[in-house]
């Protein structure tokens, strides 16, 4: 258990990533802070109300400064404006830019120590914001999208396949964007490939469809984005860092060389410790998903450019 938790932004995903962090009892205490007047503390006070009902002893303070996230283990960053229908995450450059410089500076400031989790879109170019204003090493800025991608990946599959979806190994890396790389070769199901259960012409409609998950839920709710699947995606990154538990999970990390792409971040298998990025996992890729990857990372590239730090 870690002593202290941040989330920043409360927001759907972080007033759901802090219930869902409290309910596991990953920090002895978990802080939100927001900028808006009155929405942090009302949702924290609000979930230590479900304390005594979900049987959980965290201790969640909401504020609209970052004194109570003094000395926090671990920060979570969500500010920032979600997706509306029609926009792309790139849309929201320069905005979540501003907002995460903003955030990050108070982190540098009151948590100097912590491991940033970034999930503020776009994801990977704000993970490097993050990195470029806190200046803390890449072991302790990584970035969530592949947990989550990889989640509606194999979510697809195990309905397509009628199986159990705890049955489906996957991991889908790249930029998280339209260009990301879910890894079909590595697929498997208990062990077999996915190849020799699904033909082609479905595992593309899933690829297809995993691309656009978050588009699919945008254009279903109109006023936001997805907000279950990213903070049970969260909750899993910093389990393992809080267990220390070495999960090995698809995550924006800082690259200097892996995969051939260096000065950027991109979503790449990772193990995840108590010190945050314990090690970046290289596999063999097929010329395809190596051709994939190089464009995923490419768009990201270009993202970056749009943005002065
Ligand atoms: P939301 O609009 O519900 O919440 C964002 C919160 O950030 C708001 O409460 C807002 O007041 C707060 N905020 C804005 N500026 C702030 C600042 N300077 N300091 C502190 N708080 C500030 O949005 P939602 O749905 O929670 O999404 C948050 C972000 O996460 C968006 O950028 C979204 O695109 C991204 N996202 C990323 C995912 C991923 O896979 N990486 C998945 C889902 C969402
Ligand atoms: C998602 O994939 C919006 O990035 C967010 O749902």
């Amino acid at each position: 258990m870690l002593n202290r938790i941040t989330v920043v932004g409360a927001g759907n995903v972080g007033a759901t990533t802090a219930q869902r962090l409290a309910e596991k009892e990953l920090a002895r205490t978990v802080v939100l802070v927001d900028v808006v007047e009155g929405i942090a503390p009302g949702k924290a006070l609000d979930q230590m109300e479900s304390a005594p009902i979900e049987g959980f002893d965290t201790c969640i303070i909401g504020a609209n400064d970052y004194a109570p996230a003094e000395g926090s283990d671990l920060v979570v960053v969500t500010a920032g404006i979600a997706r509306k229908p029609g926009m792309s995450r790139d849309d929201l450059v320069r905005t979540n830019a501003d907002i995460v410089k903003q955030v990050s500076q108070q982190i540098k400031r009151y948590c100097p120590n912590a491991i940033v989790v970034v999930v503020s879109n776009p994801l990977d170019v704000m993970c490097w914001v993050a990195k470029q204003v806190t200046g803390f090493p890449r072991e302790r800025v990584i970035g969530m999208a592949g947990v989550l991608d990889t989640a509606r990946y194999r979510t697809f599959l195990a309905q397509a396949l009628n199986v159990s979806v705890e049955d489906i190994q996957a991991m889908v890396l790249g930029g998280h964007g339209d260009t990301m790389v879910p890894l079909v070769s590595y697929t498997t199901v208990s062990g077999i490939p996915v190849r020799q259960l699904l033909d082609e012409s479905k595992l593309k409609a899933i690829v297809d469809r995993t691309r656009n998950g978050g588009a699919e839920i945008v254009a279903f709710l109109k006023t936001g984005s997805a907000y279950y699947a990213p903070s049970s995606a969260v909750v899993q990154m910093v389990e393992s860092i809080a267990r220390d538990k070495n999960r090995l999970l698809p995550c924006a990390a800082w690259l200097e060389g892996e995969y051939g792409l260096s000065g950027m971040y991109c979503g790449v298998p990772c193990k995840l410790s108590r010190k945050g990025l314990e090690e970046i996992v290289q596999v063999e890729l097929t010329a395809q998903e190596r051709e994939d990857l190089k464009k995923s990372a490419e768009a990201v590239k270009q993202t970056m450019a749009a943005v002065n730090l």
